[in-house]
């Protein structure tokens, strides 16, 4: 069963922004899908397991960007 969370991403201005974050966070294990809304930052994640915020944050921050 898959779960979905939310995460809001502070940082982004462009659609190369969204490309990055959307990248390192479908990197993390256990991730399927990932919907990135450049306004607001809107991050939905649908993962096999339940994620950490540590996690999803070190993806964020390799992206270049910050989890609110
Ligand atoms: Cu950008």
């Amino acid at each position: 069963m898959s779960q979905t969370s939310e995460w809001t991403v502070t940082g982004m201005t462009c659609a190369h922004c969204v490309a990055s974050v959307t990248e390192e966070i479908s990197g993390i294990d256990s991730v399927t899908d990932v919907a990135v809304t450049l306004d607001g930052g809107r991050v939905v994640v649908t993962s096999a397991t339940p994620l950490d915020r540590a996690r999803v944050e070190a993806a964020v921050t390799e992206a270049g960007y910050a989890l609110a």
